[in-house]
């Protein structure tokens, strides 16, 4: 499945090189919150993209993002949504790189966005997804530099496979 076409790329930043991180999240109304994960990339130089990609509007889109994801070099996946938040772990189901979600808050949250909470840490043993706090992408993109960083032979980050 060719991706570009059918995907919403809404902005692909890079520091040094190709992206490392994939930033998904649900729904365009997530945006400003998860831009926080980018921002602490970006204060790292450490290239990602981000796409609005929902787990139940574009199911078939999302599986075909996270199974070509190591393949493009991505080397995590960080994916925020709300409500019934299935996008990291529909993401974490089709990759074997480490996931981590953000439970998002809404206009439409229950329990102030424990929906969310727990759609994304009660994943199934095998499957697993690394969560930060509700609204907390910050935490998301640090995380994200320091995956990398430790993934990292001595003297630099691994670069990303053509
Ligand atoms: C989730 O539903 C999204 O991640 C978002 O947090 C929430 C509301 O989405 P919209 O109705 O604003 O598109 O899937």
């Amino acid at each position: 499945m060719t991706l570009e076409p059918q995907l919403a790329v809404v902005a692909e930043q890079t520091g040094d090189g190709p992206p490392l991180v994939g930033i998904l999240m649900g729904s365009q109304s997530d945006m400003d919150t998860m831009q926080s994960a980018a921002k602490e990339l970006s204060e790292r130089g450490i290239g990602h993209e981000i796409h609005v990609i929902s787990a139940h509007r574009q199911p078939d889109e999302v599986a075909a993002y996270a199974r070509e994801a190591r393949g493009r070099g991505l080397r995590v996946l960080i994916a925020g949504a709300g409500l019934a938040a299935a996008l990291p772990g529909v993401v974490a189901a089709n990759t074997d790189l480490p996931v981590i979600g953000v439970p998002l808050s809404s206009r439409l949250s229950a329990a102030g966005g424990l929906d969310a909470i727990l759609s994304i840490i009660q994943m199934p043993p095998g499957v697993p997804v690394a969560a930060v706090g509700l609204d907390n992408a910050r935490n998301a993109g640090i995380l994200a530099a320091r995956i990398i960083d430790t993934a990292s032979p001595p003297g630099g980050r691994p670069t990303a496979v053509a």
